[in-house]
């Protein structure tokens, strides 16, 4: 891309809120994200390095670069981790409902949200990025806003849930604006 061009770089998920709050992001670098809704297939695996990765094999067959794929985990301490790099899958089949239930009682309620990117700029060329949050998981569901873990989702030094906040609020905190901002930052320099 040349400066002198509107940057413009396409967004491979299957999830429309993970690509609106990262639009947001990127609009403040002057930057144009492109939804590309395709579901991506992915390896299950218990790292998500490797997931994001699976994801670039997958989209690099229909998509030309350059584009970001992006992966999400949720690791909840009091439970080695899980749901982790299987968070969508555990989402769909247990709910926060259940979620909680696992939950009841423990008071170690630590957890991260952890979201690794992968930038493709040609067909074997891709650079990682990772954004995190630490917060804890809440005792109820609270707030409309978001989506998946969210309303259980309350980030360090915040009275309130993911889901109780605006998607610049959550951006300003999250994992997935941190991710996006350092995606942003490199492309400001590099291209
Ligand atoms: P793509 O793979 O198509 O990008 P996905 O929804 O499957 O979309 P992930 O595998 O990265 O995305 O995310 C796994 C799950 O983790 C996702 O389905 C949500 O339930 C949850 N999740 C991801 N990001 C989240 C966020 O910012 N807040 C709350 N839950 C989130």
């Amino acid at each position: 891309m040349k400066k002198e061009e509107k940057r413009v770089i396409k967004f491979v998920t299957g999830n429309k809120h993970k690509f609106k709050e990262a639009r947001d992001v990127m609009e403040s670098y002057e930057i144009e994200l492109l939804w590309i809704p395709l579901p991506i297939e992915e390896i299950q695996s218990d790292s998500l390095e490797e997931v994001a990765i699976s994801k670039v094999l997958s989209a690099i067959m229909i998509v030309n670069p350059p584009f970001i794929v992006e992966d999400t985990g949720l690791f909840i301490k009091a439970l080695n981790g899980f749901p982790g790099p299987f968070a969508s899958y555990i989402f769909r089949k247990l709910g926060l409902d259940n979620i909680l239930k696992l939950m009841y009682g423990i008071e170690n309620r630590e957890a991260m949200f952890v979201a690794i990117g992968a930038l493709v700029f040609d067909t074997n060329i891709f650079k990682i990025f990772r954004g995190e949050v630490t917060g804890k998981i809440a005792h109820e569901k609270r707030g409309r806003h978001g989506f998946g873990y969210d309303p259980i989702f309350q980030p360090s030094g915040q009275e309130d849930t993911l889901a109780q906040l605006s998607i610049n609020e959550k951006n300003m905190l999250s994992h997935r604006g941190k991710l996006f901002r350092k995606i942003g930052e490199y492309l400001i320099k590099n291209f």
